[in-house]
């Protein structure tokens, strides 16, 4: 259920969905009161809220605090904090980002195996994103030029195949061609 709200596009939308539902049906009811039950015009008292906003400002925030908490553990910052804490290993591995190409002093890792990606920019600003072979972005990093240490993501690659890397910051000609290839390999053992 959460990694289909989290990690999908229509899962995304769902949850756009839920968000309206207060609204879609807060409106017409007061529409409907207005027009039907109590014409006359309102003597509510602007400096007091009343029973109903009260509720409804306190749903609405408690809803935004526990969508947030409950994803929060699918940031890409989370999970590498969270394996770094519990991994035994974690294999590093050094990205350079130049127009336009990238330098990578390992393209071949193993399922389940944590990687540390350490990737820094040495002329402009440019990204460094890997797809899975299915074509969805796994995780993405712009990285800003001039940095005094590179920026660090860990990841545990859980299917074997090749992996895509390009980068999503325009960078010049030929961003285009800026792309590599990671091969992941089946662990033995
Ligand atoms: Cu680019």
């Amino acid at each position: 259920m959460l990694d289909f709200l989290y990690q999908t596009g229509w899962g995304a939308f769902t949850l756009m969905l839920l968000f309206q539902i207060p609204f879609l049906l807060v409106f017409p009811y007061i529409v409907y009161r207005k027009c039907f039950v109590n014409p006359k015009p309102g003597n509510t008292n602007p400096r007091k809220m009343t029973r109903l906003e009260t509720v409804w400002i306190v749903s609405a925030i408690a809803l935004f605090v526990i969508v947030n908490l409950y994803s929060i553990s699918y940031m890409p910052m989370s999970r590498t904090a969270a394996t770094e804490k519990t991994a035994a290993v974690i294999q590093d591995v050094d990205v350079t980002a130049r127009s336009w190409s990238y330098e990578i002093s390992n393209r071949q890792f193993e399922v389940g195996k944590p990687v540390r990606f350490s990737v820094k920019s040495v002329d402009t600003m440019h990204g460094f994103t890997v797809y899975h072979p299915n074509g969805k972005i796994l995780f993405n990093m712009m990285l800003i030029p001039g940095l005094e240490k590179p920026s660090s993501l860990v990841y545990t690659f859980t299917e074997p195949g090749k992996y895509k890397v390009r980068c999503l910051e325009y960078c010049g000609i030929a961003h285009h061609g800026m792309q590599d290839e990671l091969t992941v390999v089946k662990s033995d053992g």
